[in-house]
């Protein structure tokens, strides 16, 4: 026996681009109250689950999530409340048939995993557990097992996360040797803040992007690679023992009429040409991770590319998979990657998303848990990774709070289990 709900209530806030994003608290009958919110993409996938916006142009130019709140409110929380809160998959299941259509769309996914995150979290606080403990039992994940994330930090910015820089989206540095997350946060930090003392010296400015690392007007998407390496090493660190690099073109941006198009090099690319672009990549830069390098229905593409490559270097499906267990096994099935981007707002319940994880790993993939490019403070996913043993993360940059949020709650929970 665990708590019952006394009350659930959503409410709109503003996400770290400015935008509204849904915050739902969920309070337990001894007075116990945890919040959840969600975050929001930019580059999201076409089958993706529906995030509910108002579109009513008087409100944040059409981007209220209002009626996402009234659904929470009204349709989602007289069902749940005087319940015990310990039941998760019955919730979930519960949400999801209230919704009644294939992508969330009735009700919003977003509506529906914020829910589906406040009460997980109000369970474990019920139960008086760390939140990831509570996902390790939910996800059938023996404590024994739990292990800290191995991080991909997003140090350069492209794409639609920075408008004028690189056609790619993000250009990551992974801290491979690092023996804990304290050390990996620490690396990470230094060889950021060693790029931006390169960059300003190349005179390419240092703002940042959606997801905290540089934006520079850089002319090629290689160049990026190079001042990469060239601040790993200035920051006293070695290739591939210390530091690879992991890329996330989000090409589902750039494809269109069936070819790619890299505008900053006038280059417009077949399937076929991209994967040997990332060939003769893979072959000059320690590069052990590309996510998305090609367009979310490129299924055939995937498969070649992971026929061809799978074997050195991991091939990850973001928006082609989109957290979708239906999508994960067409991919397994076709051998179209060796990975997944796990996020729990493209698939909208948590239920859902710890069986896509399950599913991957039983399949061999490797599964790395993801923030949004629109992101909250809520730590989530920090917790998600360790219960659910992941391996690894991927959180933005070594700057802005709402990416710091993630390393920090690691950085805590590392501290935790090692008692
Ligand atoms: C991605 C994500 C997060 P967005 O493509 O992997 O980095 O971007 O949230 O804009 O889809
Ligand atoms: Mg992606």
């Amino acid at each position: 026996m665990t708590e019952q709900i006394r009350s659930i209530k959503a409410r709109e806030i503003l996400d770290s681009r400015g935008n509204p994003t849904i915050s739902t608290m969920v309070s337990l009958s001894n007075g116990l109250r945890a919040e959840a919110s969600v975050p929001s993409g930019a580059s999201t996938g076409i089958h993706e689950a529906v995030e509910l916006r108002d579109n009513d142009p008087k409100r944040f130019h059409g981007k209220g999530v209002l009626k996402a709140v009234n659904n929470v409110n009204t349709i989602i929380a007289p069902q749940l409340i005087h319940q015990e809160v310990n039941q998760q998959t019955k919730f979930d299941r519960l949400m999801i048939s209230l919704d009644g259509t294939a992508n969330k769309a009735r009700l919003g996914a977003n509506a529906i995993l914020s829910v589906s995150l406040a009460i997980a979290r109000a369970a474990a606080l019920a139960q008086n557990m760390p939140l990831y403990q509570y996902l390790g039992i939910l996800s059938d994940t023996p404590e024994k097992d739990f292990i800290l994330p191995k991080p991909m930090m997003n140090v350069l910015n492209g794409g639609k996360h920075a408008l004028g820089s690189t056609d790619m989206q993000e250009y990551m540095i992974a801290p491979v040797g690092a023996r804990s997350v304290r050390e990996a946060v620490r690396w990470g930090s230094e060889v950021f803040h060693t790029l931006k003392r390169l960059l300003a010296e190349a005179d390419l400015v240092t703002t940042v992007g959606d997801e905290g690392g540089f934006a520079p007007h850089f002319k090629t998407n290689e160049e990026p690679l190079e001042f990469m390496v060239k601040a790993i090493q200035t920051a006293g660190y070695r290739l591939n023992e210390d530091f690879k690099i992991a890329l996330d073109p989000a090409a589902s941006e750039f494809f269109h009429d069936g070819r790619y198009h890299l505008k900053i090099q006038q280059q417009v690319l077949s399937s076929e040409q991209m994967i040997q672009l990332y060939q003769t990549w893979i072959k000059r830069w320690p590069i052990f991770s590309i996510e998305d390098g090609l367009d979310e229905d490129d299924w055939s593409g995937f498969t070649q590319m992971t026929s061809k490559m799978g074997q050195d270097i991991q091939i990850v499906g973001d928006d082609l998979f989109v957290t979708n267990p239906t999508r994960l096994q067409r991919g397994i099935n076709a051998k179209a990657a060796n990975a997944i981007l796990i996020k729990p707002n493209q698939i909208g319940t948590l239920t859902e998303t710890i069986e896509t994880i399950n599913l991957a790993k039983k399949h061999g993939f490797n599964t790395i848990i993801s923030h949004r490019s629109g992101e909250t403070c809520d730590p989530f996913i920090a917790d998600l990774a360790v219960g659910t043993a992941a391996g690894q993360i991927k959180t933005g940059s070594l700057s802005r709070s709402e990416r710091i949020a993630k390393y920090n709650r690691l950085m805590a929970i590392e501290l935790e289990l090692e008692g």
